[in-house]
């Protein structure tokens, strides 16, 4: 080339930007009414949590107020938030959970 340089052709492939799903956390929140026993059963149940963590999330949230249930996708956070508040509901308790972004 002129100038004496030697020059090399160099192929430089982007890639468009994937992003990665945001992720939500599903809180347990506390109240006065709602039977320990029962909120161990909704960990159980809709949060496939062993008995022994299901118990240890109950003790967490009837203490500090609000615990982590487990963290999803939106779809999946916003159905299990539904699902544990309608089957509260159904039980005639007043078990509230919510979604909040990671
Ligand atoms: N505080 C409730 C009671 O004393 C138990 C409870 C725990 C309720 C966790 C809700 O998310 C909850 N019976």
């Amino acid at each position: 080339t002129p100038g004496g340089g030697t020059s090399t052709n160099v192929v430089v492939k982007t890639r468009a930007k994937t992003k990665k799903p945001s992720m939500y956390k599903v809180l347990m929140l506390n109240d006065d009414y709602t039977p320990m026993e029962f909120v161990v059963h909704v960990l159980e149940s809709f949060f496939s949590k062993s008995r022994e963590e299901a118990t240890e999330i109950m003790l967490h949230v009837h203490h500090r107020g609000v615990g982590v249930c487990g963290v999803y996708s939106y779809e999946v956070a916003e159905t299990k938030v539904t699902q544990v508040i309608d089957y509260a509901r159904k039980h005639q308790h007043p078990l509230q959970c919510t979604l909040e972004k990671e």
